[in-house]
């Protein structure tokens, strides 16, 4: 279960013992499947917040190796969070035909089921590594740290990580990502940014996608972006369609100032 939104993660791997993994980067260590404890009858509430709370230190601690190594490399990492078919994998694949070229490019898919997305991800020609959580409602650092270990992205190169369609528990897991960027498509509503606000505030950009639909909707994008920066009066907005691809260039030239100031290289 997760503990963190009591909306029921749990692994495809489901069991209840602790186990080590080696990662090449120097060490090994623990990690339990604590979430899946979080909903055990006969647990008072107060023991619920510990274990909440040890979830996600437990995640941060993994988050700050993954930073760690992320910012020595000069990779910049980007956390892609929405609701389920919001057009994450539509926009990846066409940021990827218009970069691979330039910047070295690695993808890291996470779906409750299925290998579609990363297959969508590798037809493009680059590497790309799904993950299924299984009953799972988003990706966590630790899972991460293994996919990097087996992906081995290039220095100062681009990795972008899909999280499972959803707008409420990926927002409280730091994948050691620079930035959450939080795509929001125009049929979902302009109210989205205060009803899921926990996401909206998370993120450091907000993509409106499928802006080509616009003459089909009463979607309000002025009300909608007027909400978003009611949260988080620092989020940056973007307005796009992946599939026109109107409004790519703004897209693409963030990233491209976003990955040179990664390639800075931080400690
Ligand atoms: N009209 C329009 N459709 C789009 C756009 N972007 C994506 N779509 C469509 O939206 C649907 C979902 O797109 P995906 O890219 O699979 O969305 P996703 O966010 O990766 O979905 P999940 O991984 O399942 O959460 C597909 O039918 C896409 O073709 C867009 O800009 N305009
Ligand atoms: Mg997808």
């Amino acid at each position: 279960m997760c503990g963190i939104c009591g909306c029921g993660e749990g692994h495809s791997h489901s069991h209840d013992h602790d186990h080590d993994h080696p990662h090449d980067h120097g060490h090994s260590h623990n990690h339990g499947h604590d979430a899946e404890h979080a909903h055990a009858p006969g647990l008072s509430p107060k023991r619920m917040v510990q274990i909440e709370q040890d979830i996600l230190a437990k995640n941060n601690r993994y988050a700050a190796e993954n930073r760690h190594y992320f910012g020595g490399r000069g990779i910049l990492a980007l956390n892609l969070v929405s609701s389920p078919g919001s057009g994450k994998t539509t926009l990846l694949t066409k940021t990827i035909a218009r970069l691979k070229e330039d910047i070295a490019i690695t993808v890291i898919e996470g779906d409750q089921q299925t290998a579609r997305d990363a297959e969508r991800i590798r037809a493009t020609g680059v590497q790309a590594l799904q993950i299924n959580t299984g009953k799972g409602c988003h990706l966590d650092a630790h899972r991460i740290g293994h996919a990097l270990e087996s992906l081995q992205p290039k220095d100062h190169s681009l990795v972008f990580i899909e999280n499972v369609g959803n707008l409420v528990c990926p927002s409280a897991f730091d994948l050691g990502e620079a930035h959450k960027v939080v795509i929001l498509s125009v049929t979902e509503g302009e109210d989205k940014p205060i009803k899921y606000p926990d996401m909206f505030h998370a993120a450091d950009l907000m993509i409106l996608n499928k802006t080509d639909l616009l003459p089909y909707l009463d979607f309000d994008a002025g009300q909608c972006i007027q909400y978003a920066k009611q949260v988080n009066p620092r989020i940056r907005i973007l307005s796009l369609s992946a599939k026109t691809g109107e409004g790519m260039d703004s897209w693409l030239r963030w990233l491209k100032a976003e990955l040179e100031l990664q390639r800075i290289g931080y400690a």
